[in-house]
């Protein structure tokens, strides 16, 4: 079996209701095991910053997938949760990432594990240090909570639900 962390961010429509959608999923998905989650966070939009509030989490999974299948069975989610909406080829109600897939260094043309961005993203570091506070990144064995040291926004990641073992959260092993 293989370790893994996903990300989750939605900011369309009934955000909460969008990620217990994509957990059930994930859950009900065959050869996805649903380990630990985060707290909910509400976060504020990085990048594009004229656009609504996120929540954000990250998941930790066990997989009997390869990096590929993983990802294909995350857009596929991402697929089918968009397609429950009306907006056709408009933004998606929710962003299903990989950030972690074991301690591998994986860099195809569809595929970048770790997520290339996610050491800068206080939105996805500060969920993942929740749940695995001693996280590294492959190859340079760097502390992922050191980078997090660096991130000026930290302020902008603020919890909306903390874990209990209710509602979306029963859905965990953990
Ligand atoms: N892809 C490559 N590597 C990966 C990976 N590790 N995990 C490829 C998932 N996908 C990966 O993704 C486009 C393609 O990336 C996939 O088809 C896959 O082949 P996408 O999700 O359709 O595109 P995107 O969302 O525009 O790109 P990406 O990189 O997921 O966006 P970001 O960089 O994650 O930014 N602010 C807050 N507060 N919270 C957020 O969640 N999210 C974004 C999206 C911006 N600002 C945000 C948030
Ligand atoms: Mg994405």
């Amino acid at each position: 079996m293989n370790r893994a962390f996903l990300a989750i961010g939605t900011n369309i429509g009934d955000r909460y209701q969008n990620i217990g959608d994509c957990l059930t999923l994930l859950h009900e998905h065959p050869h996805i095991d649903l380990v630990q989650a985060s707290s909910i966070y509400e976060t504020d939009p990085v990048g594009y910053t004229e656009q609504d509030p996120f929540l954000n989490m990250v998941i930790e999974i066990k997989t009997a997938l390869t990096p590929v299948e993983l990802l294909d069975s995350c857009l596929e989610i991402e697929h089918s949760l968009g397609r429950k909406r009306i907006i056709r080829w408009g933004p998606r109600v929710i962003d299903l990432d990989i950030l972690l897939y074991n301690q591998e260094n994986i860099e195809t043309d569809r595929l970048f594990v770790p997520h290339p961005r996610m050491q800068e993203r206080a939105f996805v570091l500060i969920p993942l240090l929740e749940i695995s506070p001693d996280e590294k990144l492959p190859r340079t064995n760097q502390p992922l909570r050191n980078c997090l040291d660096k991130i000026s926004d930290r302020e902008g990641v603020r919890i909306w639900k903390q874990k209990n073992g209710e509602d979306v959260f029963a859905l965990f092993a953990n």
